[in-house]
């Protein structure tokens, strides 16, 4: 069923405001979300394209953490890189704002009362872990603990990195908290559900009839969540950072990330048009259309859309053409092992090169399925289509008028069957990149778009015009009128995929404002219209730059393979230097050391503290001897209040550290000192 609508809005998925961006990003959702609006903009409709960083959500409360500054730090420092390098690539949003802005928690505020207030909402009261010392509930991310499936030590609540299952935190034996190190209790906490099965009905028949056009990938997974059945999903998250929950009893709740973040594409509509946001949004005449990638097709084709409808007001999406995932080299991009091309650092080894990159994504792009990017993929594709077929074409049109007619257009005379059988060629291109770019098949419209620099490049190969002009001008005219129109012709149909080259080339015919109606127009340029200097469009991307990148690949490879992926456990809050001089570090003596009856984990020291003798417990009985221990040194708190441990009293702990796999390891001084001698 399609509809006549009025206006197209756009959105792109709000990246998270917790790191760069990187290719696969560009080719999942930028660069198709772009090349959409910039055509329907050329083709002079109303669209608007809304973008912003997603700034909530734990990842980003414990990125903080680890750096030691508060989130905000973060997401100021993302959003603004971010936010050039879509500039800097040509991404050209209506606005990139973000949702740590004030207007976006007033809409997501509003929108989650309206749903409240209509009763959209069921409240539940579940029992999960609380941190005493920090006093918080802790995310799932917040607890660590034994994995019940490979014994991992260090698993989270959410998943174990070693084994690759997903977990919940009370699977994990042992659980602690990462920021306190204390052991959770249980607590209840109250939280908002939105009953997605009471929206299962109508969303089956939205999206299973309604939509059998999506693209199969997207539809495929909505079909299967469909299928399982559709659980009431929280909404809230006892945390301190997002959007607070605005109700007098929701103290230290926000927004889950994943209910304000949608929203943020609202608030960003506001901000950009505050007085006529709502057509956008409200009115049936406006297509609504969601760029994202696939891990966040539930989100955009269940989960918002209930939301939309729950609150009754909105329209829902024409479609969420969503992608599949870009790999690099063969493995899964990561931010974490630093295996990625991000856009910055492309930038600096590429400058001015951005369209050679739009281009590699665009006809690479994982539209139906995951794909590869390789660095010799990249400069192939460069040299023997950009610079072979679309630069070599519009730099011998340009050369040869140069040379022939002063920069001007020549007149066009009589036309050989030859030029009419290019010329038909010519003729449903426009019609066939419409189709696809209108059914959202990016890389089939560049293709097309290709062929165009195909057929002229083949033109002026086979016509031969340097040849010509030693015997027949006026047929000459005619070859460089028909050469320089198709070059005319390219400076449109290249603006959505290759905007900085694109203008270059209306620059060169000097027609700054070509449409995209007038494609496939054999008469953009009248004879004698005076031509600019030309310059090279794109120059070959030698061997050596490209093994420097793979160079790059390859020592990133030896730096991950050198090194295990070790979980660090976040760093604690910052603590004040008072704090610290608080705690009696010493170095003792073992005097003597035995093993603990009925404890297989314990051992009993004898310490010879300098002063006296005191007796500790420590929990290494796995990885030590007691004989091995007697006489050497060790180093404890002197000042932990005395603990009974099956019994014993412990005066105080014995440092260790604890290794990757959990085993731990006495710290020594590394020269033997006085029994005693204060650590600081
Ligand atoms: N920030 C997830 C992501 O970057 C998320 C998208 C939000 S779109 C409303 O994959
Ligand atoms: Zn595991």
């Amino acid at each position: 069923m399609t509809k006549n609508y009025k206006r197209t809005l756009v959105t792109s998925a709000l990246p998270y405001a917790n790191g760069p961006v990187h290719i696969g990003h560009m080719a999942g959702v930028y660069i198709p979300a772009d090349i959409y609006v910039r055509y329907l903009r050329l083709k002079g409709e109303e669209v608007i394209h809304i973008g912003g960083s997603d700034e909530h959500g734990v990842p980003i409360t414990i990125r903080a953490k680890k750096e030691g500054v508060t989130p905000q730090d973060i997401v100021d420092k993302y959003h603004s890189i971010i936010k050039k390098s879509f500039k800097d690539f040509g991404i050209t949003f209506d606005i990139y704002s973000r949702t740590s802005s004030e207007i976006h928690k007033e809409t997501a505020s509003e929108f989650f009362l309206k749903l409240y207030n209509d009763n959209q909402f069921e409240e539940q009261t579940s029992e999960q872990y609380y941190d005493e010392e920090a006093q918080m509930f802790l995310a799932d991310r917040y607890i660590m603990g034994e994995c019940p499936h490979c014994g991992n030590p260090n698993a989270y609540g959410d998943q174990c990195e070693s084994c690759g299952t997903s977990l919940s935190p009370t699977d994990l034996k042992n659980p602690r908290s990462t920021i306190s190190g204390s052991a959770p209790v249980m607590r209840e906490t109250k939280h908002w559900y939105l009953p997605l099965d009471k929206h299962e009905s109508w969303l089956r028949q939205w999206i299973l009839e309604d939509h059998k056009e999506w693209k199969s990938n997207v539809y495929g997974q909505c079909k299967s969540w469909l299928d399982m059945g559709l659980h009431p999903r929280a909404v809230s998250r006892d945390l301190d950072w997002g959007v607070p929950i605005p109700l007098p009893d929701a103290k230290g709740k926000v927004l889950y990330v994943w209910f304000d973040a949608p929203i943020g594409y609202i608030s960003n509509t506001k901000e950009l048009l505050p007085d006529s946001w709502e057509k956008w949004w409200k009115s049936e005449d406006t297509k609504l259309v969601h760029f994202i990638g696939k891990d966040n097709i539930v989100f955009h084709c269940i989960v918002f859309p209930a939301m939309l409808k729950a609150e009754g007001s909105y329209i829902l999406p024409e479609n969420v053409p969503a992608n599949e995932f870009l790999n690099l080299e063969g493995d899964k991009i990561s931010t974490s092992r630093n295996w990625a091309v991000w856009l910055h650092e492309y930038l600096e080894d590429f400058p001015g090169q951005q369209d050679t990159l739009r281009y590699v994504l665009t006809s690479n792009a994982p539209e139906t399925k995951d794909n590869d990017f390789t660095w010799k993929d990249f400069q192939a594709r460069h040299n023997n289509e950009l610079v072979a077929i679309l630069g070599n074409f519009i730099n011998r049109a340009l050369v040869l008028t140069q040379k022939y007619f002063d920069n001007k257009v020549p007149q066009i005379h009589e036309l050989t069957d030859y030029d009419k059988d290019t010329l038909k060629e010519f003729e449903n291109i426009k019609s066939s990149i419409e189709s696809y770019l209108d059914t959202y098949r990016f890389r089939d419209a560049l293709k097309e778009a290709m062929s165009l620099a195909r057929i002229g490049n083949k033109y002026l190969a086979d016509t031969e015009p340097w040849k010509v002009a030693k015997t027949d001008m006026q047929r000459v005219e005619t070859i460089l009128n028909i050469a320089l129109q198709i070059t005319a012709n390219l400076g449109i149909v290249f603006e959505p995929f290759l905007p900085f080259s694109a203008k270059k080339i209306r620059t060169f015919v000097n027609m700054e404002n070509l449409t995209w109606n007038q494609l496939g127009q054999m008469n953009l340029l009248p004879a004698g219209h005076q031509l600019n200097q030309p310059e090279l469009l794109f120059a070959k991307i030698e061997d050596e730059t490209i093994e420097k990148q793979i160079q790059k690949l390859l020592d990133t490879k030896k730096i991950n393979e050198g090194t295990p992926e070790i979980k660090v456990a976040p760093q604690k809050e910052n603590i004040a230097f008072d704090d610290f001089t608080k705690l009696d570090l010493r170095v003792g003596t073992v005097l003597e050391c035995t093993k603990v009856a009925k404890a297989d984990k314990l051992l009993q020291f004898l310490i010879d503290d300098g002063m006296n003798q005191r007796t500790i417990v420590s929990g290494i009985a796995a990885w030590y001897k007691p004989e091995e221990l007697t006489g050497k040194q060790v180093c404890f708190i002197a000042n932990l209040a005395p603990r009974k441990l099956k019994g014993i009293e412990s005066q105080g702990m014995i440092l260790s550290v604890e290794n990757a796999d959990g085993s731990l390891s006495l710290i020594q001084p590394s020269k033997e000192v006085n029994p005693g001698s204060q650590i600081g």
